[in-house]
């Protein structure tokens, strides 16, 4: 059976973000099931899922509730569209609950099928809205380096990972990239308040360098996910807001990965006290059960587009599916009644803070952040206390030896993520942090193993 699989897989299946010879050498692990915070695959062993998939299964897997949603939904109205004066009961009650939960001022939802489609929408819809405004001068949007806003050509132009940059180009224009607050790789010896200011001086220096009438738009993540787990410093937001504050031009906070509770509040947006203008969503929205996204819309746009816009040309088949929408519904009346979000503010979130910190003292981790329930470890060559040589691909050698020892545990670089269920509960923190420890002690052995490991070297 597992042969089968991975033969067929190896001969049809063009895996995304995948060195498509690579794999087909290598195989795929084949993923059969799951339950609760674990996946188990076809050997049966059960994998600690410290990444919620791909950021995204908040409420956990196996929940009954969601699959009977999904259930009756199809047997009442599996699909039909909301273009040309047509809605369906699930997208009306979804957008209600959203605008309900979401920020005072933001009463609007745009629907997709993902978080690329919505930062797509989103493109579209800053710049339709200036234009409306008579301003269609103001056209461009800064983002920031090593930012991820989806795989779309809109969506990857937006993020800033340069490999994605270098193929398939030319980007989409109007779209310029600042630095990031990544204080443990670029602050250069700064302290991590002043880092975070600077870093939010390199917007209002962007802003100014381009001229105010022509930037539409600066779009962030509360926290760079894909990035790097990259929490800024507390300095950073409230310097970019004040920028923000004296300029014309509207926030965009891609809540893809931080919103539904991964950071202790429904969004991201609220645990930095941010009021922005558009909030593209999506993964956790259904907790990843079906594909849905959307773009949340302040009032400052909606009205704008609604009573100054005439048709806004833009929109998917599968805008608003309604099976989509009626698990996503579902999923935040879960959320919402079990209380998901209240209890990684105050009791998850601070114990994962308490655990994770623990592993600070490895030798391997140069820093162990973590905030909600988003967490990274930044691996170091003890011998230096300096990054490792890229080629020894300790990041990746840690990430397999932690699969292979039954948990998930991401690598981006030599940057450790983890991302779990919001529904993990501390035993199970417990198992991941154990895991993790013995991880990083099994990577270290390994690299001093490597014959052109500075760490053997350091032990020579
Ligand atoms: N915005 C953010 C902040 C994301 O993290 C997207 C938009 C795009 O969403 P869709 O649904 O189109 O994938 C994302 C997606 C990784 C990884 O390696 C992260 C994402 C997707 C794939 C891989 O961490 N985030």
């Amino acid at each position: 059976m597992t042969h089968d699989i991975q033969a067929l897989d190896r001969a049809h299946y063009l895996h995304p973000f995948s060195d498509f010879k690579a794999l087909g050498e290598e195989g795929c692990r084949v993923i059969v099931s799951a339950e609760g915070v674990y996946i188990i695959d076809d050997q049966g062993n059960r994998i600690l899922d410290g990444m919620a998939g791909l950021w995204c299964v908040n409420l956990g897997y196996g929940r009954d509730e969601l699959v009977a949603a999904a259930t009756q939904q199809m047997h009442a109205l599996p699909y039909y569209n909301s273009f040309f004066k047509t809605t369906h009961p699930p997208a009306v009650k979804l957008a209600e609950m959203l605008c309900r939960l979401a920020p005072a001022h933001i009463n609007r939802v745009f629907f997709t099928g993902s978080g690329s489609e919505a930062n797509d929408t989103v493109l579209r819809m800053v710049r339709r809205y200036w234009a409306i405004k008579g301003r269609p001068e103001k056209q461009v949007i800064i983002a920031r380096e090593n930012a991820y806003h989806g795989s779309t050509v809109a969506g990857m132009s937006l993020g800033g990972m340069a490999p994605m940059h270098a193929q398939g180009g030319p980007l989409v224009p109007g779209i310029c990239h600042i630095r990031q607050p990544y204080w443990f790789d670029e602050s250069h010896g700064q302290d991590p308040e002043t880092f975070g200011r600077d870093c939010a001086a390199a917007l209002e220096e962007q802003i100014l360098a381009l001229g105010e009438d022509k930037v539409a738009a600066f779009i962030a993540e509360p926290v760079q996910g894909a990035g790097g787990a990259i929490i800024p410093p507390d300095s950073y937001w409230p310097a970019v807001k004040a920028v923000l504050e004296k300029y014309d031009i509207l926030l965009v906070v891609d809540e893809v990965i931080c919103g539904f509770g991964r950071l202790g509040e429904w969004f991201g947006s609220v645990h930095y006290g941010l009021e922005p203008d558009l909030m593209p969503i999506a993964k956790g929205l259904s907790s990843g059960y079906l594909p849905i996204g959307g773009v949340l819309v302040g009032d400052r746009v909606a009205e704008t587009l609604i009573e100054e816009g005439g048709e806004f040309f833009h929109g998917f088949t599968y805008s608003g599916h309604p099976t989509c929408a009626a698990v996503a519904l579902k999923n935040l009346e879960l959320m919402e009644t079990e209380g998901v979000v209240e209890r990684v503010r105050s009791d998850l979130g601070p114990y994962l803070a308490q655990r994770w910190a623990e592993l600070a003292a490895h030798p391997l981790v140069g820093e162990a952040r973590s905030l909600g329930l988003i967490g990274a470890l930044e691996l170091i060559d003890p011998a230096t206390g300096q990054r490792f040589d890229k080629s020894l691909g300790a990041g990746n050698l840690c990430r397999d030896i932690c699969f292979a020892s039954g948990l998930v545990m991401r690598s981006v670089g030599d940057t450790m993520i983890i991302s779990p269920p919001l529904v993990i509960r501390h035993h199970e923190i417990d198992e991941l942090v154990t895991k993790a420890r013995a991880a990083l002690d099994e990577t270290a052995r390994r690299l001093a193993d490597t014959p052109t490991s500075p760490l053997q070297e350091s032990l020579a």
